[in-house]
């Protein structure tokens, strides 16, 4: 998995490498000439498919930033399936585009596909989640950090529990995001980071299971915790679509989304915050959707030959339920 530290001290050697692959393409043209001309670029992106509001609003600013940036862009919609998205870079390598993206759909399996654009020359840049490959596979990461937002709603649940007058022990469900995704992995271990120093004696997670990112699964999966945990205090959902879902399971038990179960959830699209505008949601950490623009710059520039920073972050708030009304007015996504 990607860190600071390591982006950083990879970053020159291999901006180089983008540099000459931009430039010395396999069938020997220049992808851009030294007269300042230079064909329309051709971007080849993955995206994991259309599972929540956020990747919807995520698909939405990638296809829009293209299109203001007057590049060609080969859009593919995998489906949450890793097959689709090897399948989709293999068809761009074999269209020699200029840049491929993608956000992968899981952390691992990618190192033969990644080669394979490796030894086409065609740089990569990895957009929204990270990988666990050889990190001179791909030229950047222009995404959130997950762990700093599980962190994020550890810290944040501790106000909504002060808020809530909560008292003693604390019975969490935790609903995770897609199995062996990294933003399901680093906001698991950000959470359970904060509990481990700060909460070692009245937190306690019950029970935790992946709904995939999707309303259906964290309405199944949180009617099931019902059954099993009647007496949990907090949900934390990894994204606010399976913090959507649940909060019918929690009303079909008979519950109070909100106050029966305080609710907190990642990512901040306009439905989850028109449930916490009802009370229904205690706070959202906020997760940017909005990547287009900044991968577009990285585009140019790889593509161009230039450096670029490893890890080029996006920047994100954190919203308790009070925020809401007036938030939700200037929400982008
Ligand atoms: C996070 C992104 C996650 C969102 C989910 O950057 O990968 O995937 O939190 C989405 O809503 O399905």
């Amino acid at each position: 998995m990607l860190n600071r530290r390591n982006f950083l001290t990879a970053a020159v050697g291999v901006a180089a490498t983008a540099g000459l692959a931009a430039c010395a393409k396999e069938d020997g043209s220049s992808s851009n000439t030294s007269s300042g001309g230079s064909k329309t670029i051709t971007l080849g992106f993955s995206q994991v498919g259309s599972e929540s509001g956020w990747r919807t609003a995520n698909t939405d600013s990638v296809k829009s930033a293209a299109k203001e940036a007057g590049y060609k862009l080969q859009f593919s919609d995998a489906q949450q399936k890793q097959e689709n998205q090897i399948s989709a870079i293999r068809s761009f390598i074999a269209q020699k585009v200029d840049v491929i993206a993608f956000s992968p759909v899981v952390v691992t399996g990618w190192d033969a596909v990644l080669k394979e654009a490796q030894s086409a020359k065609i740089p990569v840049v990895l957009t929204d989640r990270s990988v666990e490959s050889d990190e001179s596979l791909f030229v950047a990461l222009v995404g959130s950090d997950f762990t700093d937002e599980g962190r994020r709603a550890a810290k944040i649940l501790e106000k909504v529990l002060q808020k809530a007058g909560h008292k003693g022990k604390v019975k969490i469900a935790q609903l995770e995001g897609t199995t062996g995704a990294a933003p399901a992995i680093e906001r698991a271990k950000g959470f359970k980071e904060v509990m481990d120093a700060e909460h070692k004696d009245d937190w306690e997670i019950v029970v935790s299971q992946t709904g995939d990112f999707t309303r259906a699964g964290g309405k199944q999966v949180m009617a099931a915790f019902l059954q099993s945990n009647p007496d949990i205090d907090v949900l934390f959902a990894h994204n606010d679509d399976m913090g959507l879902g649940a909060i019918q399971a929690i009303e079909a038990a008979g519950k109070k989304p909100g106050k029966d179960i305080l609710i907190v959830t990642v990512d901040g699209v306009k439905d989850g915050f028109i449930a916490m505008s009802e009370g229904k949601i205690n706070a959202i950490v906020e997760c940017n959707p909005l990547l287009g623009p900044q991968l577009m710059e990285v585009v140019k520039t790889v593509h161009e030959g230039g450096k670029v920073e490893r890890w080029i972050k996006t920047k994100e708030s954190d919203f308790m339920q009070d925020q809401a009304k007036d938030a939700l007015p200037t929400r982008k996504y």
